[in-house]
């Protein structure tokens, strides 16, 4: 066990992107971006926006006896910029913790990873902790971005293309909970060598799925990555509720406008009609299940229609729209043994908030 001396508490999050600073982009209510309503959808473009997968899971999910969506829909454009936002607030200590400790055992990782590794990062969005690894590796052969949003892979691609000139970067527009294998290893450039791939999961990403979930993705992930692979994943793992709802429910509101943002991206993707200021954000601690939650809570009894459908919402009625589960050490070793990983190393800050870990396919 490595443990950590403790990450200074409050630093200023150095990893915002240039120009980006939360002084300069107060928070804004979600309602402030929401552009003007769409007009009533004709019945054609109706039907093929009823059979979509968004459209799917908010239509089951708001007729669910506790309503419920997946938190994957919460991250459209804007609530992608709203996350990042997140991640620079006070309150929220997972990205600080987990640059902290990135940065404190980069250099073991590199030695654990040995010469020209491929690293394919997984919901790789702006990439932003990966020049930690990237910078200590030993002539990294190539890095394989892999996130469902274009955009994000093509701005991160080209910063990175400029820092890391030589590496070849082979970025891939995927959704990786449903790749089945992943990429070929690309052919080192000229002069270097190939190594083993690693696989980088950094941001607690984890922490959002069940704990069956995520023993479903790990294996199918060690089963896509081959024998030599390496997964490099970091997970909260903080079990006090008085740290836990503020990095949850954030004094300036920014959590409040990320999860309200899926009511806008409702009311606009498919025209609904929900009422911003008639919902509240509300984030609980689950101690059983050892999970944040994140769920809108009606203010008094309401019909919201969408897609054409009305649902009725009672007075405090909510709608769960995340779980965040906090990983202690021994169940996560538990949890990623179930899945085909050997645990090796990790390294967690002195409080026991975060850790980052090493796993190696294990033998079967
Ligand atoms: C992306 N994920 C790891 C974040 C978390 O902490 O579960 C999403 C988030 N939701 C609210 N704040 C941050």
């Amino acid at each position: 066990m490595n443990l950590l001396p403790e990450a200074p508490a409050f630093a200023r999050a150095p990893w915002l992107a240039p120009g980006w600073s939360l002084a300069r982009r107060a928070p804004r209510d979600a309602a402030d971006s929401e552009p003007a309503p769409p007009g009533p959808l004709r019945a054609d473009a109706a039907a093929r926006v009823l059979d979509s997968p968004f459209a799917r899971d908010v239509i089951d999910g708001l007729g669910l006896m506790r309503k419920s969506i997946p938190a994957t829909w919460l991250y459209d454009q804007r609530g992608s910029e709203l996350f990042e936002a997140i991640t620079g607030l006070d309150e929220y200590y997972p990205s600080r913790t987990e640059v902290w400790i990135l940065q404190s055992c980069a250099a073991q990782i590199a030695a654990a990873a040995g010469r020209g590794a491929t690293v394919v990062e997984l919901g790789s969005g702006s990439s932003r902790k990966t020049p930690l690894l990237l910078e200590a590796l030993d002539a990294p052969a190539a890095y394989v971005p892999i996130d469902i949003s274009a955009e994000a892979l093509a701005g991160a691609v080209a910063s990175l293309r400029l820092r890391f000139p030589a590496l070849r970067i082979e970025p891939l527009v995927a959704d990786f909970t449903r790749l089945t294998h992943l990429p070929a290893l690309p052919l080192p450039a000229p002069g270097r060598p190939r190594g083993r791939r690693v696989l980088f999961f950094p941001g607690s990403t984890i922490g959002n799925f069940t704990p069956e979930a995520a023993v479903g993705l790990l294996a199918r992930l060690a089963q896509a990555a081959g024998d030599d692979a390496l997964l490099i994943v970091g997970a909260d793992a903080t079990q006090d509720p008085r740290l836990l709802i503020p990095a949850y429910d954030d004094r300036r509101g920014v959590t409040a406008a990320f999860n309200k943002n899926l009511l806008a991206r409702i009311n606009r993707e498919l025209d609904g009609d929900f009422d911003l200021d008639r919902f509240d954000h509300q984030a609980r601690w689950d101690a059983q299940q050892q999970r944040v939650e994140m769920h809108l809570v009606s203010r008094g009894a309401q019909q919201v229609t969408v897609l054409g459908r009305r649902f009725g919402f009672a007075d405090g009625e909510t709608l769960h729209t995340e779980n965040s589960y906090k990983h202690g050490l021994l169940k996560f070793r538990a949890l990623v043994a179930r899945a085909g990983w050997a645990h090796r190393q990790f390294w967690m800050d002195s409080r026991g908030r975060y850790a980052v870990h090493v796993l190696e396919r294990s033998a079967a």
